[in-house]
């Protein structure tokens, strides 16, 4: 890899621990997957009983769960938008995507109609990333996350921070199908699966919170699987 774009990697490094630093405080008070009790049900101690949230059931498939629209949408047609409240909006292509700093982390998917998937292995670039390289403004606060069939949700942005936030294209060592979102979703681990869209084309900076499709139909902002937080 070239000099230059050592640097350029250097800086979003820089720009992502900056960002982070702002958030600390938020991202340590926020419920985690890595509480003790009563939250001790998370990712480090789930192998202890209960392994998942009050009210979720696992299952050993991974269900379809959307709008009901499918984009078709190819890597060479892909492409991300970030802007609102940034300093440097960016537009994306595959090529932009896949020359950022890639990530790999094992997690797992909980939707609110109470099934969760356990350890999906996922391959992306950190949300945070994209975020430093956007640089944020001071005041943005929040983001809203849409995708190419018009869906919208509202993530705060200490939870998009969270090192397990990813945009992610490919599971299990396969691309992200269609039916999943693919060519690039969000995933939020931490936070019930409809906070990560899927098929995502836009991400917004936004310095007070609007609410997506599903928070303006009576869903949590916050949506913490962990607190049971489903409903606003
Ligand atoms: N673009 C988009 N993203 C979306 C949705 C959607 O309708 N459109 N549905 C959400 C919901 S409600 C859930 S539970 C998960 C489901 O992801 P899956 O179909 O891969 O299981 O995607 C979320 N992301
Ligand atoms: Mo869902």
């Amino acid at each position: 890899m070239s000099q230059g774009n050592d640097d350029k990697m250097k800086r979003i490094v820089e720009a992502r621990m900056r960002l982070r630093a702002r958030f600390k405080k938020q991202i340590e008070e926020s419920p985690s997957v890595s509480d003790e009790a009563p939250l001790g049900t998370g990712q480090k101690n789930r192998h202890q009983m209960p392994k998942l949230p009050v009210g979720q059931h696992e299952t050993k498939n991974w269900p379809v769960l959307d709008l009901g629209l499918h984009p078709t949408v190819t890597r060479e047609q892909w492409s991300l938008r970030i802007d609102g409240a940034v300093q440097n909006p960016q537009v994306l292509n595959w090529q932009d995507f896949m020359a950022l700093d890639q990530a790999e982390d094992v997690s797992d998917f909980h939707c609110v109609t109470t099934w969760s998937r356990m350890d999906l292995s996922w391959r992306g670039v950190l949300v945070s990333t994209i975020l430093a390289l956007a640089d944020p403004l001071e005041e943005a606060q929040h983001l809203m996350c849409y995708g190419y069939d018009g869906y919208t949700t509202n993530v705060s942005m200490p939870e998009a921070l969270k090192k397990d936030v990813l945009l992610v294209y490919e599971v299990d060592g396969k691309p992200l199908t269609r039916e999943h979102g693919g060519p690039v979703r969000m995933i939020t681990p931490q936070l019930y699966a409809w906070k990560g869209a899927k098929w995502i084309n836009r991400i917004e900076l936004m310095t007070t919170e609007r609410k997506g499709f599903w928070e303006e139909r009576g869903y949590s902002s916050t949506a913490y699987p962990w607190k049971n937080d489903r409903y606003s």
